[in-house]
């Protein structure tokens, strides 16, 4: 059955890795399933029929036969389920990656995501120069009980799961700040992430929608 997921036709970073398709080409690569792609305009993703697939309107999304699903977390689980090569078999350690995925989204990435509200969508705002220390102050935080867990270790728990493929795709949003490179664990880790031949393969889909002449005319 074909998948088929939906990205940005005109990225903020353009298709440099950090709009959240990355995230689910990445797991899709992993587990060695084709995919196709939509890409949306903006426009396109506030429309009814995008709508009923992400409620709020944005990307990415996974159609695959009479099944469509949003939330990336959800996405790459579903994957990571169905398919052999980034859940482990032994039922504890599988819960505990599973685990890390949720952390990813819920504990770590709202820290991120807040910093990069603070920068570039309050960044005007009179109350900056006072929240945006504070912001900084919450990532260091959970950047550092992270840094503390992860030690020495290759990946989260043992061998590369779920739960790093969402975490290392949660925490190189980060390294635009510069905060990611004062953990170089972290940093380290990330970048043995990027450096996994199904990421290499993820990251060279995203950016060819912007630099090989894909592109649909712009909407009118
Ligand atoms: N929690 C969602 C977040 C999705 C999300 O924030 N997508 C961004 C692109 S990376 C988006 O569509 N932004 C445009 C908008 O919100 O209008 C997920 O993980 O799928």
């Amino acid at each position: 059955m074909t998948i088929t997921i939906t990205a940005f036709e005109r990225s903020p970073d353009g298709g440099r890795g950090l709009a959240r398709d990355m995230r689910v080409r990445w797991a899709l690569e992993e587990v060695g399933q084709p995919y196709e792609v939509r890409l949306l305009s903006f426009r396109a993703m506030k429309e009814p029929a995008h709508v009923a697939i992400q409620p709020f309107g944005q990307i990415p999304t996974y159609e695959e036969g009479a099944l469509a699903l949003f939330e990336t977390g959800a996405i790459v689980f579903h994957l990571a389920a169905n398919h052999a090569g980034l859940l482990p078999d032994d039922a504890h350690a599988r819960a505990r990656a599973i685990t890390w995925m949720f952390a990813a989204v819920s504990s770590v990435e709202p820290v991120i995501h807040e910093l990069a509200t603070a920068k570039l969508l309050e960044g005007d705002k009179p109350w900056k120069k006072d929240r945006l220390p504070l912001v900084e102050e919450r990532v260091r935080d959970r950047a550092k009980q992270l840094s503390v867990r992860l030690g020495k270790a290759d990946w989260l728990d043992g061998a590369f799961s779920a739960g790093d493929l969402m975490m290392a795709s949660v925490l190189l949003r980060l390294r635009v700040s510069g905060i990611l490179d004062e953990f170089p664990n972290l940093a380290a880790y990330v970048a043995r992430g990027e450096a996994r031949p199904a990421y290499k393969r993820a990251f060279a889909a995203q950016l060819a929608v912007h630099t090989s002449g894909q592109l649909s005319p712009p909407a009118t």
